[in-house]
């Protein structure tokens, strides 16, 4: 599986990936010492004294197959790992080397375009300002470009379990770099939050000239209107892109939606693998492309899916959904489409 050298080689875009789902367990580990930090877990308050028990809790899957913590108390979710990971970046340093551990990655996978989620109501309610986060991320996007041949620009996404207030306010601060954000994001937990919650945001941006995308169906199944609101009502007319929407296959009204709007959709294989069987997976990515659909495929969290990234993604996808190279050649032309990039930067890719 490792050994195509089709697509290792090809140059790739990538569209869905959130910089703090890059944060590994040594990167934390590292952060956490230079920041006078001792890692605690956060449901048993016990201090982790090492980076391998540190790793164990890590990642929920590993841990839930794990025989120590399988089933326990201990056994955080998805969100709790995730989040609880912010609280070690503090310095514009560790934004600027959390990045740079990307964009690394990155470039050895021939990722020559990247647009990368950022989820700035998680650090400001650590602690930490817009201007140390930013600084960091500037920094290194500015490097990745010159000196690795990878470009990018920010998604900055709102957390959809928090109020239409904070969100506004971040959004405002957001304005200040605007040289950065490219595009408005919507993520975090789904359970009760139809996206139209945050359409005060969502009309200002989409007015403002940002492109707009949002997450349907992370991790469980959720109504089809969220996808509804997001093809056709969000920032007034419907985002430019869904992250996620798998269960969109349930309804033909709604892919025909999507397929004649041109609204480009970003798969992660990997995400869906631990939720949901293989085969229905498959199954509908397939349906997708089939249809016509132009599909991103992705890597969403990949320090906390088994360090799969987008070329691991495509791997998968491809032997799975049985894409021949011509069909992942489409797939990577399919997400320079749909990426928000100058048509000139565009034009460069492939
Ligand atoms: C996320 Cl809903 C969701 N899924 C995966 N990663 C995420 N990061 C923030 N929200
Ligand atoms: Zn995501």
């Amino acid at each position: 599986e490792t050994k195509d050298s089709f697509v290792s080689t090809i140059p790739k875009v990538e569209l869905h990936i959130h910089i703090e789902g890059t944060l590994t367990p040594a990167l934390k580990w590292r952060f956490a010492r230079r920041n006078n930090m001792i890692l605690t877990h956060p449901r048993t308050g016990v201090d982790f004294t090492t980076l391998e028990e540190y790793e164990e809790s890590h990642d929920p899957m590993k841990a839930r197959k794990g025989e120590r913590m399988n089933n326990s108390e201990e056994t955080l979710s998805f969100f709790e790992a995730y989040y609880g990971g912010f609280d070690v970046l503090r310095t514009e340093q560790d934004y600027y080397e959390l990045a740079m551990h990307y964009y690394e990655h990155a470039a050895a996978m021939n990722v020559r375009y990247c647009e990368i989620s950022f989820d700035p109501q998680g650090h400001t309610r650590t602690g930490t300002t817009w201007g140390t986060m930013m600084a960091g991320f500037r920094k290194a996007q500015g490097e990745a470009e010159k000196t690795l041949n990878v470009k990018s620009a920010w998604i900055m996404c709102l957390l959809r379990d928090l109020s239409p207030q904070s969100a506004m306010e971040h959004y405002l601060v957001a304005l200040n770099y605007r040289h950065m954000i490219i595009g408005i994001g919507l993520d975090s937990n789904e359970d009760g939050r139809p996206p139209m919650l945050l359409e005060q945001v969502f009309a200002r941006a989409r007015e403002d000239g940002f492109h707009l995308t949002a997450h349907c169906d992370v991790g469980k199944t959720y109504p089809l209107e969220h996808i509804l609101q997001v093809a056709a009502q969000i920032g007034h007319t419907g985002a430019d892109r869904i992250d996620h929407g798998l269960n969109v296959t349930e309804s033909p009204e709604l892919m025909e939606l999507i397929l004649r709007k041109g609204i480009g959709m970003t798969i992660c294989p990997w995400s869906y693998m631990r939720h949901q069987p293989m085969e229905e997976v498959y199954e509908r990515i397939r349906t997708l492309f089939d249809a016509g659909i132009k599909i991103a495929i992705a890597s969403d969290d990949p320090a906390f899916m088994e360090d799969t990234w987008i070329l691991e993604n495509l791997l998968v996808a491809k032997r799975f959904c049985k894409f021949t190279n011509n069909d992942v050649l489409r797939l990577v032309k399919d997400a320079v489409d749909v990426c928000w990039a100058p048509e000139q930067v565009k034009k460069d890719i492939l």
